[in-house]
């Protein structure tokens, strides 16, 4: 074929030598890449998956690229470590009275504070972390 002829061809230089035109030809034929990130549901599951594809099964679209694990939706990964050293123990519960009924900071994760999943902060998280630590009281809820 002749390269002059050829309307891919545009970028060829006129002294023969090779040019970008022939990846400028194949990009043309390529299918543009499927670009997917995490899909996180009402329910807190995860899928990774394209974006149309999340907005029309209802789910929330994170990002491009984005990983289902660690899900970047949520800060919880062990409710009650409320000052989020990675542990539960008397200091979390010493942390949650004084935000509680000193003015102190909220948890650091406010869904780790909500050690009863019940979506609220309240003195009922307060009794829950007490009577498993001291009462031998159920665990926390896990995390979603
Ligand atoms: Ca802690
Ligand atoms: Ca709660």
């Amino acid at each position: 074929m002749n390269a002059d002829l050829d309307p891919l061809n545009r970028f060829s230089r006129t002294d023969g030598t090779t040019t970008e035109s022939e990846d400028l030809s194949l990009c043309l034929l390529e299918e543009p890449p499927t670009i997917t990130g995490a899909c996180f549901f009402a329910d807190g599951s995860c899928a990774t998956m394209e974006q149309a594809d999340c907005e029309a099964a209802g789910g929330q679209y994170v990002g491009d690229d984005a990983p289902c694990d660690p899900n970047p939706c949520t800060c919880c990964n062990l409710r009650g470590d409320m000052d989020n050293s990675e542990v539960r123990d008397v200091s979390d519960l010493t942390y949650y009275v004084d935000y509680m009924f000193g003015g102190g900071p909220a948890p650091v994760c406010e869904e780790e504070g909500d050690v009863d999943a019940n979506t609220v902060l309240d003195v009922s998280d307060l009794t829950y972390l007490v009577d498993w630590l001291f009462g031998g009281g159920p665990d926390p809820v896990p995390c979603p």
